[in-house]
């Protein structure tokens, strides 16, 4: 393939934006979590230009906690949709009467992940689902069809006596469409600029 047709291959895709995987860190971290505190704390980012989330994954990269079963944790989306994804041990939730796991290091929560949170070991490196009783079925799939620009707001408490932790890094994984569909018009311009590149690499072929 010439270069010339790379570049307009390159062209179309981009115009096209036939979807998207971007991954966001939050930079207001990091935060304590103060213990038995159902106030809790809240930490944010700035989600993508993507008008069509497909999927999102929330990853933890460094929760450092010494009994991670004491927290509730929960999402909301810059159109105010807010989900629980983990109730704490307390609330009867996914780690109830595992004791006091440690920390979530590299921890993806990914609802088509085959292992559940439940069976992981801390600290919990690696992709999990969050399925559980005490929250609804596929949780992060609540926000998919959602515009993914703005501002998206997790929070998490402790809800229990004596272990405390700190939250030090997070980000959320973000799949969807819409990113950079240009108008019809524009649509067209770009296949005539594209036909031209074409025609332009097969005369300097021949
Ligand atoms: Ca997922
Ligand atoms: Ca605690």
């Amino acid at each position: 393939m010439t270069t010339l047709k790379v570049l307009a291959l390159g062209v179309l895709c981009a115009a096209l934006s036939l979807g998207a995987t971007i991954t966001v860190a939050s930079t207001d971290v990091p935060k304590a979590i103060l213990d038995n505190d159902p106030v809790g704390l809240t930490s944010t980012l700035i989600g993508p230009a993507l008008t069509n989330l497909t999927d999102i994954n929330l990853i933890f990269t460094e929760l450092r906690h010494t009994s991670v079963a004491d927290l509730h944790i929960a999402l909301t989306s810059p159109s105010g949709t807010s989900v629980v994804l983990v109730k704490a041990f307390t609330e009867g939730g996914i780690l109830t009467g595992l004791g006091t796991p440690d920390d979530f290091l590299g921890t993806v929560f990914d609802d088509q992940a085959p292992t559940n949170l439940l069976n992981g070991v801390a600290p919990y490196t690696g992709s999990f689902n969050i399925n559980h009783a005490s929250v609804v079925a596929n949780p992060l799939s609540t926000f998919n069809g959602e515009n993914a620009s703005g501002t998206w707001t997790l929070f998490i408490s402790d809800l229990a006596n004596a272990d405390v932790g700190t939250l030090k890094g997070w980000s959320i994984q973000f799949t969807g469409t819409g990113a950079e569909v240009p108008e019809p018009g524009t649509m067209g311009l770009l296949g005539l600029g594209l036909a031209g590149i074409l025609v332009k690499a097969r005369r300097l072929r021949s």
